[in-house]
């Protein structure tokens, strides 16, 4: 067995290249074909996301950043003092800004990014905007334990999870990482985490199938991300962006439709697509306030509190860690 193992990884340069050439040849060779969503975010597709954030129909970042502004105060009221927030997957550190203008107990603020060069940058800005603030940012994946810089690993700790990136996560995988998150801040640590909730398909639909087809660019960009990075020859006009809210499994779905019988070459491999095979790219799971409590109980938090915008599109919600 070993041996035949060692043997196929000697044959097959893909599986000793990145995690990324790893993920996208496994993904592409099993059925149906799927790509994990977090290889959208290269330059081009971060810059994509970016616009998505600010199309009319797309209303996440914009519910999410009215929550924050209006009831920062009464999250800061939550926080212990001399906290340190500790935010997973930090990008811009926008939101986190919200809540450190918000809440005087918060004494450190530690951004958790694999994207070191912005994670710097940020740490800079941080320290010129809030000199009192110890700033203690840490280059790792979030999904994975991590080591709390030892200038703030004695402090109540509170993290941060906004953007409803939990809804990228199968729900065994939300129970994971929130047990892991709940492992990692001990007993009576916080979580305030961005929440998407289910609505009206309409609305759904229309958030993932822009009119400008500024997420279809965002979809189609992976294909592009693996012709530039792994030999690939996807026509990008043979695929089209699909996206709907399955209503059974309350996640809206991303595909990628291939528009014909063809075949593509991807790290030295051939795949095969049938006309209307898919390319699975995206879960965004949505919500009930019930059953993300539900998910958090089970993974022992205790929901405390949590916030809305207006149309009640998107939610914040407040959790507690008590059992280790
Ligand atoms: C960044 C994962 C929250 O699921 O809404 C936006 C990504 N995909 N449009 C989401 C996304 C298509 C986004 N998250």
């Amino acid at each position: 067995m070993a041996v035949q193992a060692r043997t196929i990884r000697r044959d097959d340069p893909a599986a000793t290249q990145s995690p990324f050439a790893r993920d996208v040849v496994a993904g592409l060779t099993a059925r149906p074909k799927h790509v994990p969503p977090k290889y959208f975010y290269d330059q081009a597709g971060s810059e994509l996301f970016e616009r998505i954030t600010e199309l009319p129909e797309y209303y996440p970042t914009r519910c999410e950043l009215a929550i924050l502004r209006k009831h920062a105060a009464d999250m800061a009221r939550l926080i212990p003092p001399q906290s340190v927030l500790i935010e997973f997957g930090s990008g811009s550190s926008k939101k986190a800004r919200m809540l450190l203008a918000a809440a005087p107990a918060i004494a450190a603020y530690a951004p958790v990014d694999i994207s070191s060069e912005m994670l710097a940058q940020e740490a800079a800005q941080l320290r010129r905007d809030h000199p009192q603030l110890t700033i203690a940012p840490v280059d790792a994946d979030f999904t994975q334990p991590f080591e709390l810089p030892a200038a703030v690993a004695a402090m109540p700790r509170v993290g941060f999870f906004p953007g409803s990136t939990i809804g990228n996560f199968e729900p065994h995988e939300v129970s994971a990482f929130l047990r892991h998150v709940g492992r990692m801040l001990g007993e009576g640590a916080h979580l305030i985490v961005g929440v998407d909730l289910v609505k009206d398909a309409r609305i759904l639909n229309a958030a993932y199938e822009d009119a400008a087809g500024v997420t279809a660019k965002f979809n189609l960009n992976l294909l592009a991300r693996i012709n530039r990075e792994l030999g690939g020859n996807f026509d990008l006009a043979a695929f089209s962006h699909q996206a709907f809210f399955n209503v059974e499994r309350h996640r809206v779905e991303m595909h990628l439709a291939s528009c014909k019988r063809q075949k593509v070459k991807v790290a030295g491999r051939v795949i095969d697509f049938r006309a209307g095979e898919t390319i699975h790219t995206e879960n965004s799971y949505k919500f009930t306030v019930e059953s993300f409590g539900a998910l958090a109980r089970g993974s022992g938090w205790t929901p405390i509190a949590s916030w809305f915008d207006s149309k009640r599109y998107f939610s914040v919600q407040a959790l507690v860690f008590n059992k280790s």
